[in-house]
């Protein structure tokens, strides 16, 4: 292990995970309301009727979002495609769940599977959170400035994307923009369930759970820290919602919820959310075994 590669590395997670208390866009705080375990939805059972039953509606839909000038520049247009957005955590599982329907009038899902790094380029979509709130750089780092060992370690390490899709041949619906795809995106830290039906237009609905990160390290969660949820508590998140209506990666619209561009790497991009508590069931859990040791976490992913 070379000790000033250390160091650079320290230095460059704490230049990641520097940022200010305003560390995220606008003003707008999104509520994200608490489960009990025993209300929380089944994301494999093809309906959102489970969430309509323990949630006051959907928490979003296309009209609180903004269309970015990227491809078409497609506008918020209900009939090129409408969408709907439930959240929720849970306390006893420290888990962010999110669903959404998408209504699209021409849907283009041509994935292979086996290739979670390229979801993106299909009608799906982007989930990202910063469980504690930093902003900042999470990904795109330059290979000028950076090793290619460290833009590994540092890409997704502080925030998080995910991307989502309806269906997929191999069942793996939920891909993941980092190194760590081999368990990041896999139960007991995340899953997703979704079903599409329909020609145009086509409904399809995508389910997940996913675990905020402080610190994702891609080799292993016994070497990463994971993000507290409690009552109360702000987090950056990020809904973008691409819709493709040709071909595979041609973009024809792309709507983020910020309204920013660069969601896929700068985490001060993204909107809070703050996390409603409940008092029914086993409600308002505090989480007992928070690692803190980062120095040991870091040190110990160099040897
Ligand atoms: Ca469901
Ligand atoms: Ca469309
Ligand atoms: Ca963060
Ligand atoms: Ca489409």
């Amino acid at each position: 292990m070379k000790k000033s590669f250390v160091l650079t590395l320290a230095a460059t997670v704490a230049v990641a995970l520097s940022g200010t208390a305003n560390a995220h866009i606008g003003t707008k705080v999104y509520p994200i309301y608490e489960l009990p375990t025993s209300d929380l939805p089944d994301i494999r059972d093809n309906s959102l009727a489970d969430w309509e039953d323990v949630l006051p509606g959907a928490s979003l839909d296309q009209n609180e979002f903004a269309p970015l000038n990227v491809g078409d520049g497609a506008g918020i247009n209900p009939a090129d495609l409408a969408y709907r957005a439930f959240f929720a955590w849970n306390s006893a599982s420290q888990h962010l769940y999110m669903a959404i329907e998408r209504v699209d009038d021409k849907y283009v899902n041509t994935y292979a599977g086996g290739d979670l790094i390229n979801l993106w380029q299909f009608d799906s979509i982007e989930f990202m959170v910063d469980g504690d709130h930093t902003g900042g750089a999470y990904n795109g780092f330059d290979a000028a400035v950076y090793t290619a060992e460290e833009i590994k370690l540092l890409a997704n390490f502080q925030a998080q994307q995910y991307v989502g899709i309806a269906e997929a041949p191999d069942g793996r619906l939920l891909g993941y923009q980092g190194s760590g795809q081999g368990w990041v995106p896999l139960p007991p830290w995340a899953d997703a369930g979704g079903y599409a039906e329909g020609e145009s237009p086509n409904t399809s609905v995508i389910e997940m759970y996913v675990t905020p990160w402080d610190e994702c390290n891609w080799q292993g969660p016994e070497l990463s820290k994971r993000s507290e949820l409690s009552g109360n508590k702000i987090i950056g998140f990020q809904l973008s919602v691409p819709d493709f209506d040709t071909d595979p990666g041609a973009y024809h619209g792309f709507h983020t919820l910020s309204g920013q561009a660069n969601t896929w790497r700068m985490a001060e991009n993204f909107v809070d959310g703050q996390l409603i508590p409940c008092d029914t069931g086993d409600c308002g859990n505090v989480p007992t075994a928070v690692e803190t040791d980062s120095w040991g976490r870091i040190k110990a992913s160099l040897k």
